[in-house]
């Protein structure tokens, strides 16, 4: 499995893993080519549905669920289904994902199964108090549970003021603290925020705030997983193609950005996420080498190197 995509027959993209009962769930957009047009907003990035892998064994074969959640059956929903993630409480998962509503505007929405390979059941109404695109949820050590979004440009997070969505496109100066995800703690039934939401800042190693015009600084893909006790903030930089990583002591931040986690991989986009298996740290990424069109991408697994200093290195074949 470490030597190709995870699966062959469909593509796959923007891979959330989680670990349950020793079973590795890699949960995934489905891209399709729809013939959508090709904009500036991703237009072209025309999804509808969502799968989950599932790997019992790295070395052994990949099982694909899915559809498990289309947008059809997600009454608020109309197009674009693009990065989700998913939590488990109890004996409920959760499938937490964005998608534009019968207005465009992107929302985040939540859909519940008994099973982690689902079907998964969306809730009427997306989040309330929250937009944008690429949610990703960490389950902390101390049983709380946060949200994380964002993305520039077609995933909109410049057009919200806080939990207001203004509809205008408003990014910093170039010499301005970029734009940060955003995060808030969810309830305890997963299915709303606790406390309004609060941008994430991320710094360079003088605590001097990236500025919008770094190309190291934050485009879409937060993801946040809590390694040897320190919150590793993994995060696509957009135009420069790199995925790179920050690190907390808080799962509010602020980050300090530590290096390059994956150099570009053939595609426009980069997304990626952690997951710990038998031990160890592994990267899920997507690149678009198959099919050479960056809307038709493939799911990938590689070793992820945790260094002292807070840097991680993806080690892709
Ligand atoms: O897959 C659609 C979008 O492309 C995702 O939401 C972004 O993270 C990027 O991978």
């Amino acid at each position: 499995m470490l030597d190709g995509p995870l699966v062959a027959d469909v593509w796959t993209a923007d891979p959330s893993g989680h670990v349950w009962d020793d079973v590795l769930y890699v949960f995934t957009s489905h891209d399709e080519d729809t013939g959508a047009s090709d904009d500036d907003d991703g237009g072209h990035y025309d999804m509808r549905d969502y799968h989950v892998i599932e790997l019992r064994d790295l070395g052994g074969p990949a099982l694909d669920h899915g559809p498990v959640l289309h947008v059809d059956d997600v009454p608020w929903a109309s197009r674009q289904m693009w990065a989700p993630d998913a939590a488990r409480r109890g004996d409920t998962y959760y499938l937490v994902f964005p998608a534009r509503d019968h207005e465009g505007v992107f929302r985040i929405g939540v859909a519940t199964s008994s099973s982690p390979t689902g079907p998964y059941v969306a809730e009427p109404e997306p989040l309330a108090g929250v937009g944008s695109i690429d949610p990703a949820v960490l389950a902390d050590h101390d049983g709380s549970v946060y949200l994380y979004v964002g993305g520039l440009q077609g995933g909109q997070l410049q057009r919200w003021d806080g939990d207001t969505y203004t509809g205008v496109d408003a990014y910093p100066a170039p010499d301005a603290p970029a734009l940060g995800p955003r995060v808030a703690r969810l309830t305890d039934d997963l299915l709303a925020l606790a406390e309004p939401t609060r941008e994430v800042a991320i710094t360079d190693e003088a605590g001097v705030p990236l500025t919008q015009g770094d190309p190291r600084r934050f485009f879409e893909g937060p993801w946040v997983s809590r390694i040897d006790g320190v919150y590793h903030l993994l995060y696509s930089t957009g135009s420069s193609h790199t995925l790179a990583n920050a690190t907390s002591d808080s799962p509010y931040g602020p980050f300090t950005y530590r290096g390059t986690v994956l150099e570009p991989v053939a595609g426009w986009t980069t997304h990626g996420s952690f997951a710990q298996v038998d031990g160890r740290w592994y990267l899920l990424y997507h690149d678009a080498q198959v099919s050479g069109r960056d809307h038709l991408r493939n799911v990938r697994i590689a070793p992820l190197a945790v260094h002292a200093d807070g840097r991680l290195t993806a080690d892709p074949r």
